[in-house]
């Protein structure tokens, strides 16, 4: 008698996901104060008003919002780790926007009180961890939150991303095989922009779609235009519910292109095929759910521009309210950095 070979797939078929008018435009409203944030924060970065350097996500904002927009929000809510392209999860998971700009400015209300002026946000009451930059080492952090839950019978998720330098790094392929063998409630997105600094993805790995990584460690993986927010929200929501509901850990990866330098003081275009960048231009995830929401769905454009409009607000509010913080003491530069010890 024989036995069927157990097999994995490495593309699952992923239930279809209802995408309400209402969600669409909740992904659109997103997105939308993603890019008005950063926008901003580049123009004050080019001001000399806020210290060191300055990352965007301009172009991976879909891959943010969708990644965020399926999650359990709260303390007691579902983990998310956030990439530094991500300044959009931050915000869906419940970062104040003044908070962010207090971040970059180093002001008293930053979540890292000054110590760091980038994305690297956390907090108990997002569930979100504070980020070590070093890149794919939130990913055995975020298994270990994930094992965490699943020994405490908790229905809770763990979510992380990183870029596609990152799956070639030795965490990544630990924390994926560690996941996969104790089948723990982690879901992995690989942001596949195509470069690592001034690194093309071909020559840091062979294997540049990443999917297949993960298939390799026994985790159903699934490959998305990163750049079709509907398509991005569809594959997270659908494997967060799996991870959830007891099917182990799940990988998404998210195709799409970095659109500019590494940072703002990157020169990229000595290295970047400027042809490529225009081609991506047209590809821009928001202009693209804009023409679906007026196309597709008989949305207003004067309804899309009351979304515009909402999030100029808020961001013009948070930018104020930010300056308007003061400096943390100076004396607290050493607190919160080491444990307290009995002596
Ligand atoms: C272990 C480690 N090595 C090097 C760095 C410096 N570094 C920060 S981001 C980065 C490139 C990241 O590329 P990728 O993972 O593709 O993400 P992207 O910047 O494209 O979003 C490097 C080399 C780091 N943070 N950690
Ligand atoms: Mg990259």
């Amino acid at each position: 008698m024989t036995s069927p070979a157990r097999k994995i797939s490495v593309v699952p078929d992923l239930p279809s996901v209802e995408v309400s008018d209402d969600l669409a435009l909740d992904l659109y409203y997103w997105m939308t104060l993603t890019r008005a944030v950063e926008e901003r924060a580049l123009n004050l970065y080019r001001q000399g008003k806020l210290p060191g350097s300055y990352y965007t996500g301009r172009g991976q904002e879909a891959i943010a919002v969708g990644i965020a927009l399926p999650l359990v929000r709260g303390e007691d809510g579902d983990w998310l780790s956030p990439w530094i392209r991500d300044l959009g999860s931050y915000l869906v998971h419940g970062v104040p926007v003044w908070r962010i700009f207090a971040q970059f400015m180093g002001k008293a209300g930053s979540t890292t009180r000054g110590k760091d002026g980038n994305l690297h946000i956390g907090g108990r009451e997002w569930n979100i961890p504070c980020q070590v930059s070093h890149m794919a080492d939130m990913i055995p952090l975020t298994v270990g939150a994930a094992l965490a839950y699943k020994q405490r019978g908790e229905k809770r998720v763990a979510v992380t991303s990183f870029g596609d330098a990152a799956t070639s790094r030795g965490d990544f392929h630990e924390g994926l095989n560690i996941a996969a063998v104790l089948e723990v409630p982690a879901v992995f997105v690989a942001e596949n922009n195509g470069w690592g600094y001034s690194t093309p993805i071909s020559k840091q790995t062979k294997v540049t779609d990443l999917h297949r990584k993960a298939a390799a460690y026994g985790i159903p993986a699934v490959s998305v235009d990163g750049n079709d927010v509907f398509a991005v929200y569809a594959a997270l929501k659908a494997s967060v519910d799996a991870a959830r509901e007891g099917g182990g850990p799940q990988f998404v990866e998210c195709k799409t292109y970095r659109m500019g330098g590494h940072a703002a003081h990157d020169k990229y275009e000595s290295y970047m095929p400027m042809e490529v960048l225009a081609e991506w231009s047209d590809k821009d995830p928001i202009k693209r759910a804009e023409a679906i929401l007026l196309e597709e769905r008989e949305i207003t454009e004067a309804r899309l521009e009351s979304i515009r409009e909402r999030a100029r607000d808020e961001v013009r509010q948070a930018v104020e309210q930010a300056e308007d913080d003061g400096y943390p003491d100076a004396a607290e530069a050493h607190q919160g950095v080491f444990a307290e010890t009995a002596d």
